[in-house]
């Protein structure tokens, strides 16, 4: 079920539990502000996951509450883990999935990098 973005931060979605070490991931990227691992679920050649290290729902809830340290820190890392992959030439996809009209279904904000291959128009 997609996540309503009003709810309050749940300590034990996935992704906390990946943040604290409780469930293993395949880390490619981390810093003071930002985790970044491999997808579950690949939907592109390259699909990987870059979340903030803070407790935050969405990015609705990310941009409204965040510091400007953990913004820049965060976007900055987004920006890190592509480099990292290659992928700037020849590009790649950043998505932010919000709510349930955004199909949000872990309640931790996370953007998604897609790319390694042509993506088309869109990837749902
Ligand atoms: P979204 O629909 O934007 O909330 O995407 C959630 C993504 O999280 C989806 O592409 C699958 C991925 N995912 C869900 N559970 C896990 C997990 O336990 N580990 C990893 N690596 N990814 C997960």
């Amino acid at each position: 079920m997609p996540i309503d973005p009003t709810q309050r931060y749940d300590p034990d979605n996935i992704f906390a539990k990946i943040l604290r070490g409780e469930i293993p991931c395949t880390k490619v990227y981390e810093d003071d502000w930002a985790l970044a691992f491999e997808d579950i679920n690949p939907q592109a050649a390259v699909h990987t996951l870059v979340i903030p290290k803070g407790a935050y729902v969405s990015w609705d809830d990310f941009s409204a509450r965040a510091s400007d340290a953990e913004i820049g820190g965060f976007v900055r890392a987004v920006g890190e883990v592509a480099r990292a992959k290659g992928l700037v030439e020849p590009g790649y996809r950043l998505l932010a999935n919000v709510g349930e009209h955004g199909g949000q279904e872990v309640a931790h904000l996370h953007v998604h990098i897609f790319g390694g291959q042509p993506l088309g128009p869109m990837i749902a």
